[in-house]
């Protein structure tokens, strides 16, 4: 890739809507996408490999548990600050911000919230170091919109539990030491258990020949006849609302994360626009350009008063599951129109992996499926401001 030049555009000054506290934090994320993942990023893309080197630097940058408490090896940051972090990874690569998505959002909280005191003193400060990574096992290949529908059960053995069923499309599943693992029990209630690598009947096969997320590692979970103590169970809740309750923190974290990728497209065709000379001028003087240049700097302006907005009523515990779907939907939106547009003002140069708008537009393609569709977000809201409710 060619030398990470990125300068974070903020029009309307909404920094000034930031503590020191935040600014520091974000800062020494975005310095640390500089510097240990710009240089690497494109190659591990190309090679569809997970860069393992970067574990160590994502727990030093609070990427792993940002607002979980210090007593459990957490930073106790706010939302903010948890999305600000995600935010300055997906400006790096979205796999880069899944990798810590699923760990913090989709691992360590229902581990926090849903835990036994036990559970949480013995995996949360090791997933925080980064010497365990986690993954999240709620889709299966007869179920993914539909989670409720899920397959995958277990039945009580007296002294343990039984596992059996399959997940897929589970990021950080091929090297996860630990996976949250959402499944029925014989009266067909959803619970989590924690599935640890090496219990016998587990494994966990990658997925490859993927055109997007290439530098996040992706696989199955088979479950065959998985003897799983009890005391793995997660106590505390129970019901389709456990699984649920993770993907609104993910989601939250998405939403900021997507405008990452959105400003890293807009900030390098800006660059570009600049340089490029066609017919004697800059292509940023042409006005076809300009309309590209300032619908993407407007649209990201919005993103970030919304997801700035989100944050605090999330800090204040206000932020219902439907205004965060509304911020995932519309901001992996607009970075994935962003990379389009931007793709196109740099011609033939926007399919180069010299730049990082067509590997962030194939990303996005993932981003705006995963974590719930683009459409399933629509639903959502549509049921929330109708009443009606248009899944079924
Ligand atoms: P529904 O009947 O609406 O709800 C079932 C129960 O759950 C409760 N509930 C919630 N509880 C807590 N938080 C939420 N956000 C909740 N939403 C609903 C609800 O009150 C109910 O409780 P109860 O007590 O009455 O039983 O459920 P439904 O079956 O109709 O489904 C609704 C729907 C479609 C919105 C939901 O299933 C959905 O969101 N589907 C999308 C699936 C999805 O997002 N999967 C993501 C998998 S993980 C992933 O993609 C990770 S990618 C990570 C990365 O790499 O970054
Ligand atoms: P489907 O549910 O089959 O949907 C297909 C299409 O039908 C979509 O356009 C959808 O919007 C539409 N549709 C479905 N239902 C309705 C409806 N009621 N009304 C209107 N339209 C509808 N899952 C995990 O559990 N853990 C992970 O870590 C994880 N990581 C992922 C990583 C990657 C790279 C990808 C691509 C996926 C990952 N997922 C993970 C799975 C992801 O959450 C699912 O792919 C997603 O929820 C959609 O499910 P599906 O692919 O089965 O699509």
């Amino acid at each position: 890739m060619a030398q990470d030049l990125f300068q974070a555009p903020d029009y309307y000054n909404l920094d000034d809507l930031l503590t020191e506290e935040h600014i520091l934090i974000r800062d020494a994320a975005r310095e640390w996408v500089k510097r240990d993942i710009s240089p690497i990023i494109e190659e591990a893309c190309q090679k569809a490999e997970f860069p393992h080197q970067i574990i160590k630097g994502l727990a030093e940058v609070g990427a792993f548990g940002p607002y979980i408490p210090e007593e459990y090896g957490g930073a106790g940051l706010d939302q903010i600050s948890y999305g600000l972090i995600m935010q300055e990874l997906e400006r790096g690569d979205s796999g880069v911000r899944s990798t810590a998505s699923v760990q913090s959002s989709l691992v360590m909280y229902p581990i926090w919230k849903y835990g036994s005191e036990a559970q949480k003193h013995k995996y949360l400060p090791k997933l925080a170091s980064g010497e365990f990574i986690g993954c999240f096992g709620l889709t299966e290949p007869n179920h993914g919109s539909n989670p409720g529908g899920m397959e995958t059960k277990f039945k009580d053995m007296g002294d343990h539990y039984l596992l059996n069923g399959a997940k897929m499309w589970i990021s950080n599943a091929p090297f996860a030491d630990i996976g949250v693992v959402w499944a029925k029990n014989e009266e067909g209630r959803i619970h989590g258990l924690i599935v640890e690598r090496d219990m016998e009947g587990f494994s966990t096969p990658e997925t490859h020949n993927k055109w997007s997320l290439r530098a996040s590692a992706t696989g199955e979970l088979i479950f065959d006849d998985v003897k799983v103590p009890k005391e793995n169970l997660l106590p505390k809740k129970s019901g389709l609302g456990a699984p649920l309750g993770c993907l609104d923190s993910a989601r939250y974290g998405i939403a900021w994360g997507a405008i990452g990728a959105a400003m890293d497209c807009y900030d390098t065709a800006l660059r570009y626009s600049k340089e490029r000379i066609q017919f004697g001028k800059p292509i940023a003087a042409f006005q076809l350009q300009q309309k590209k240049l300032a619908e993407m700097i407007t649209e990201i302006t919005k993103a970030q008063l919304l997801t700035w907005r989100l944050g605090v009523l999330k800090n204040e515990n206000k932020a219902t599951t439907a205004q965060i779907s509304m911020a995932k939907r519309n901001n992996v939106d607009m970075a994935l129109n962003i990379a389009r547009e931007a793709r196109q003002v740099l011609g033939a140069m926007g399919i180069s992996g010299e730049y990082s708008i067509m590997r962030h537009m194939m990303n996005l393609e993932s981003v705006i499926t995963y974590e719930g569709t683009h459409d399933i977000h629509l639903l959502i809201t549509g049921m929330d401001i109708t009443g009606e409710n248009a899944f079924k």
